[in-house]
């Protein structure tokens, strides 16, 4: 009765390694694999915000594959493999270093906060930033000493990471830049990748408008989670922008788009 069996492990069957609060990590099909699947709740504030948005998942899904696709195929090491379905992708299993790398362009959110920055000044250079990926401490920043020394990070790893941020940062920064998008910071986890007897950093987890604060160069509306963090609504439609200026949605799937046009002939 083999041609009973489903040639695949169906969803609810699948070993889950780890849920967060946007995703949540299956067994992948091979050793050294994950399935990483991307939900549609939106948090804020460690949690204490949080709401189901219809289509964000599908959405980060899609915008993190083309981003880490593209990292790939420049050369920066990601543990992305490859895209499975609309919410699922393929990674390499790697060890999260647990530190949030963020990389800032222009003041925003908590530094502008911390600091009494004017959102949107330009800063005089990138700056990365370290937080200890630890949710009952709400994410506290670190300096690079508190990362050697409590052993999160080496300090040649600590250089590997900064180097990788550096590479992420230019490349999101073109990328954007050319859709009319300014990146004004972005966050990024990295692993440990086992290779034989080798171990490298890769970027991990997700790069989206989750995780990047992304303004339209002329009106300088917000096209990321900022939109659900100050409850400015709209928030399906400004990713669903960003995906169609990526070119990864049609111009037919984007909601409130122009209606059907009709086609004449040139001759
Ligand atoms: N970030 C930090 N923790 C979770 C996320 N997604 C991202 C934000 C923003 C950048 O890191 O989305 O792009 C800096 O966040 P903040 O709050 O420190 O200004
Ligand atoms: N997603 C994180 C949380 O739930 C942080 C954030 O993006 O604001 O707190």
């Amino acid at each position: 009765m083999d041609f009973l069996k489903p040639r695949y492990t169906p969803m609810n069957r699948r070993r889950r390694i780890y849920e967060g609060k946007a995703k949540v990590l299956y067994e992948g099909p091979e050793p050294g694999t994950l399935i990483q699947h991307f939900k549609d709740d939106a948090t804020a504030f460690n949690a204490k915000k949080h709401e189901v948005i219809d289509g964000k998942g599908v959405l980060n899904n899609r915008i993190s594959e083309f981003v880490f696709q593209n990292l790939n195929d420049i050369g920066v090491p990601t543990h992305f493999i490859r895209r499975l379905n609309m919410r699922e992708q393929l990674i390499r299993e790697v060890e999260i270093i647990p530190l949030e790398v963020v990389v800032r362009n222009v003041a925003a959110g908590s530094l502008a906060q911390k600091l009494g920055i004017e959102e949107g000044t330009q800063l005089p250079r990138s700056i990365i930033e370290f937080y200890y990926k630890n949710d009952a401490l709400n994410d506290p920043m670190v300096s690079e000493e508190h990362v050697t020394a409590f052993g999160w990070a080496s300090p040649q790893e600590i250089d590997d990471i900064m180097a990788l941020a550096i590479r992420v940062n230019d490349f999101l920064s073109g990328l954007f830049l050319g859709v009319g998008i300014r990146l004004v910071d972005f966050k990024m986890e990295t692993g440990r990748l086992w290779e034989n007897d080798t171990v490298r950093i890769v970027v991990a987890d997700e790069i989206s408008p989750d995780s990047c604060r992304l303004w339209d160069i002329k009106s300088n509306d917000k096209l990321d989670k900022d939109r659900f963090r100050r409850d400015m609504g709209g928030l399906v439609e400004a990713y669903s922008e960003v995906a169609r200026r990526l070119g990864i949605l049609p111009e037919s799937e984007v909601p409130n788009g122009r209606g059907p046009v009709l086609v004449t002939s040139k001759d």
